[in-house]
C-alpha cells in the first residue's frame, strides 16, 4: 500500500498512521516498522551495560524495593537531582511486600501523618480519621514505583542481589562500608551448584539498606554486620504493637554503621523492635528519614570517585 493510500485510509477509519508503512489499525491490517533482532539485543545490551558502568560508582545505593526503598528513592531524588540513585532489588519484581495490605487483603492501611507523602504522590485514599486506607496497596505501590522510575537520576536494576557489603578502613582507620558486592539473583541463588561465580561490585559513599525483615534474602546486611563483627548480634523483630512500632521504626532510621543508612523493617532486626503489622505509615517514614541521613552524609563528606576521604569541617 502505498503512503498516500494509507493516510487516506487512515482519514476514513478509525486508524492513525505513525510513520510510512506503519498502520495501526484493528479491523486486521495493523503493520509494524520492520526491525532485526539484532537490532533489540544491541538496544538493550548497549543500555543496560553502559548503565552498569556508569553506575559502578554511584552516590546512593539503595538495597531493596520494597515500601521503605521506594519512598526512600522517591524523596532522594525529588531533593536531590544531582545525585546518581541506584536501586538494587534481588526480585524481579520490585515492590516487596506492598502489593497487598494484610493478610493477602488489597486495602493498605496507612497511618497519619504519613498520608502527606501519598498526597505528594497523588494516590487518592479514603480518610478514616486517624489512618487513610487506599483503596488497593497496589495503586500506591505501582504510582510509587513510575514516578521513581521516571525520575531521570534513577537506575533500578532488578533481579540483582547484594550479596555481601565492600567493607573498608576509612580516613581514620575506622571500619566502613563502602559500596556493595552484587550478583544477578539466579547466580546468588545458585553459588552450591558451580565452584566459582565472582560477583561485581558498586562503590558509593552511602549505601541504605531496605531488605525487610529476616528472610532467604532479607534482612541482608543487619545480618552481614553481625557476621562481619560491626554489630555484636541482632536484635531480632518482637511481636506486634503497632502503636510502638511505627514510631522505632521512623524515628530509628539512622546512619547503622559508618557508610550503612538502615530503613523499614530491617531495622526492626537490627535493633529489636516491635512489627507493626499492615500499617505502611512507617515504611514511608523511615524512606523519608533515610533520604535525610543520605543527604546529610553527602552534605558533611568529602568525596573522591564514591569514596569518603574526609570530612568537610574534619579537624576544626
Ligand atoms: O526482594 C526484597 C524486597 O523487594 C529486597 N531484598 C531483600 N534482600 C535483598 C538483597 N539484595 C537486593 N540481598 C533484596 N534486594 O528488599 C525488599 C524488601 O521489601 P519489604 O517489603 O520486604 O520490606 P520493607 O521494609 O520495605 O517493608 C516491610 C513491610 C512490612 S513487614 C511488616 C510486618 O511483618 O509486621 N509490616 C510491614 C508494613
Amino acid at each position: 500500500m502505498a503512503p498516500a493510500q494509507i493516510l487516506e485510509e487512515s482519514r476514513t477509519q478509525p486508524v492513525s498512521v505513525l510513520k510510512q508503512g506503519v498502520l495501526e489499525n484493528y479491523e486486521g491490517g495493523y503493520r509494524f516498522a520492520p526491525i532485526e533482532e539484532a537490532q533489540v539485543s544491541r538496544a538493550m545490551i548497549k543500555r543496560y551495560f553502559s548503565t552498569m558502568y556508569d553506575r559502578a560508582i554511584s552516590d546512593v545505593v539503595i538495597v531493596g524495593a520494597g515500601s521503605a526503598g521506594l519512598s526512600c528513592a522517591y524523596h532522594l531524588a525529588t531533593a536531590r537531582p544531582d545525585l546518581k540513585i541506584t536501586i538494587i532489588e534481588a526480585n524481579v519484581a520490585p515492590g516487596g511486600g506492598a502489593w497487598l495490605g494484610g493478610q493477602l487483603m488489597t486495602p493498605m492501611v496507612i497511618r497519619k501523618p504519613a498520608d502527606a507523602f501519598l498526597d505528594r504522590l497523588g494516590v487518592p485514599y479514603e480518610d478514616e480519621g486517624n489512618f487513610v486506607v487506599v483503596k488497593h496497596a497496589a495503586l500506591f505501590t505501582s504510582t510509587l514505583l513510575s514516578k521513581v522510575l521516571s525520575m531521570p537520576n534513577v537506575v533500578m536494576m532488578n533481579a540483582t542481589a547484594v550479596e555481601d557489603l565492600i567493607i573498608h578502613s576509612d580516613f581514620e582507620g575506622k571500619q566502613r562500608v563502602a559500596g556493595v558486592v552484587t550478583n544477578w539473583t539466579l547466580v546468588a541463588l545458585n553459588h552450591d551448584t558451580q565452584s566459582c561465580m565472582d560477583p561485581n561490585t558498586i562503590t558509593a559513599p552511602v549505601i541504605i539498606s531496605a531488605t525487610g525483615h529476616d528472610g532467604p534474602m532479607g534482612a541482608f546486611s543487619a545480618k552481614r554486620l553481625v557476621s562481619a563483627g560491626l554489630l555484636t548480634s541482632l536484635g531480632n523483630m518482637r511481636g506486634l504493637d503497632m502503636n510502638r512500632a511505627e514510631p522505632a521504626i521512623v524515628n530509628g532510621t539512622r546512619e547503622v554503621a559508618p557508610g550503612l543508612v538502615m530503613a523499614g523493617m530491617e531495622l526492626s532486626e537490627h535493633d529489636g523492635s516491635n512489627r507493626m503489622g499492615p500499617t505502611f505509615g512507617a515504611m514511608i517514614g523511615s524512606g523519608v528519614k533515610a533520604a535525610h541521613e543520605a543527604i546529610r552524609i553527602h552534605n558533611n563528606a568529602q568525596i573522591v570517585n564514591g569514596k569518603v576521604v574526609g570530612m568537610k569541617n574534619y579537624g576544626f
